[in-house]
């Protein structure tokens, strides 16, 4: 029998604006919480022990993250080395440079020659000798256009016609894999991908378009005992009939408060004789709470607030609090006491939303939903809002930025999570969103 744990979508070193610094070790808290989430996989590696670990990619936030990240990543598959536990590393669309191949921030262990341990940046088989015997890992790195197709040859399509023509050639190569495997040996597809039929958080259905989809059927094949993938943050079994599994294990640990209400954890697999059962395992990690409440109706806005904090064991959680209010009872919100009656929470940050009193304008040209240019559009949208005429051009600018580049750089790899940064409010495209939030 062979035992696999497979886990996916570390992003260590990311959601450092949820935590603190650590006064004892200098580092930020949410980076414990990582390196500590990561440990109890390990952990449980080695306990069990399995025979083989599976990385579904997106180790960082980006290519190229800090030394001292690096390290604490580093240190805890260090473990697996010393247990002699063979480890695939897959290559995820965080790990990539937005130019050019590779997986930067993962090939170290390539060029290091650590024992045991496979980096997975190419679509290749890897025939991997275990304790319990040989296992084929075939690798299917994240995709972007240019790994299939040149630049020539994509111009002037769609987004639709060059996804159609990837998924063709994708299929090709994968299909010389499949030719080549020993059917002896059991099979793993481990593959960092958007398969078209994931549930996403809707907060992420806007990177969808950015990437590159392909369709279930190409992993639900009859050759594979177990396919293990990684991008998708919610944990989840693609395949309703199992055979084979076709499992998203989802990050490790909460990204952000997107991942609120999901569960965390990794996938043991166990393989004996074509028949695989495998189980997910959560993690006990950090809880996230929102608390959103509307107070605008209340007599006594303070209390109902600090009424609805109460509700929650909010105790060394991550918190937000929203509560929607109407401006003349801004003089009733007493802070200090909000910040006193959050003091247990790990971090929080107070969100106050006035609720508009006027009737939302209206921009006649609009009302009929025909098929108008959306600059055209937002041109006149503009034009009946005199209290965005500051910002007007700036929006513009921006939009037009955003026609135009949106065919160009749809495959960037990085940035494909909902993770905003608080940079974005620098840069005109957020300040667009910021605005149309507030409308
Ligand atoms: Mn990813």
């Amino acid at each position: 029998m062979l035992k696999i744990l497979h886990l996916s979508d570390i992003h260590m070193g990311s959601g450092f604006s949820h935590g603190r610094i650590n006064p004892e070790t200098g580092l930020n808290t949410r980076l414990e919480d990582f390196v500590q989430t990561l440990s109890r996989c390990i952990d449980r590696a080695l306990s069990e022990p399995v025979d083989l670990v599976l990385f579904g990619g997106d180790a960082f936030p980006d290519a190229t993250p800090p030394p001292y990240i690096q390290e604490a990543f580093a240190s805890q598959f260090r473990r697996l080395v010393d247990a002699q536990i063979p480890t695939v590393l897959l290559v995820g669309n965080h790990d990539q440079h937005s130019q050019g191949q590779g997986g930067a921030s993962l090939c170290i262990y390539r060029t290091l020659g650590v024992p045991g341990f496979i980096v997975g940046d190419t679509l290749t088989t890897h025939v991997i000798q275990t304790r319990n015997g040989p296992v084929n890992v075939i690798t299917l790195p994240w995709l972007t256009r240019s790994t299939l197709m040149t630049r020539q040859e994509s111009e002037g399509m769609s987004l639709s016609e060059v996804n159609h023509l990837l998924t063709e050639r994708l299929q090709v190569v994968l299909e010389g894999e499949i030719r080549r495997l020993d059917p002896q040996i059991p099979t793993i597809l481990l593959a960092h991908l958007m398969a078209d039929n994931a549930t996403l958080g809707a907060e992420r259905y806007l990177a969808v378009g950015k990437g590159f989809t392909l369709p279930l059927s190409l992993l639900t094949r009859d050759c594979f005992d177990y396919v293990a993938l990684g991008h998708v943050h919610r944990h989840q079994n693609l395949n309703r009939h199992n055979n084979p599994p076709v499992i998203y294990p989802g990050s490790i640990e909460r990204v952000d408060f997107s991942e609120e209400k999901e569960d965390k954890g990794y996938v043991l697999v166990e393989i004996d004789n074509g028949q695989v059962n495998w189980e997910f395992h959560p993690l006990p990690v950090r809880v996230f709470r929102t608390i959103e409440v509307d107070v605008s109706k209340q007599e006594d806005p303070q209390t109902a607030i600090l009424k609805a904090i109460a509700k929650h064991d909010i105790t060394d959680a991550v918190v937000r609090l929203i509560y929607k209010l109407r401006s003349e009872q801004l003089d009733l919100i007493d802070t200090p006491a909000l910040h006193q009656a959050l003091k247990s929470a790990h971090t929080y940050t107070i969100q106050p939303e006035l609720i508009s009193q006027l009737a939302r304008p209206r921009v006649p040209e609009l009302s009929a939903y025909n098929s108008i240019d959306p600059m055209e559009a937002l041109q006149k949208y503009l034009n009946n809002r005199e209290d965005l005429k500051d910002i007007s051009q700036l929006m513009l600018e921006a939009a037009q930025n955003l026609m135009s580049t949106a065919d160009e750089n749809w495959d960037e790899p990085a940035n494909n999570d909902s993770e905003t940064s608080p940079e974005d409010r620098d840069n005109p495209v957020a300040a667009i969103d910021l605005q149309l939030k507030l409308l």
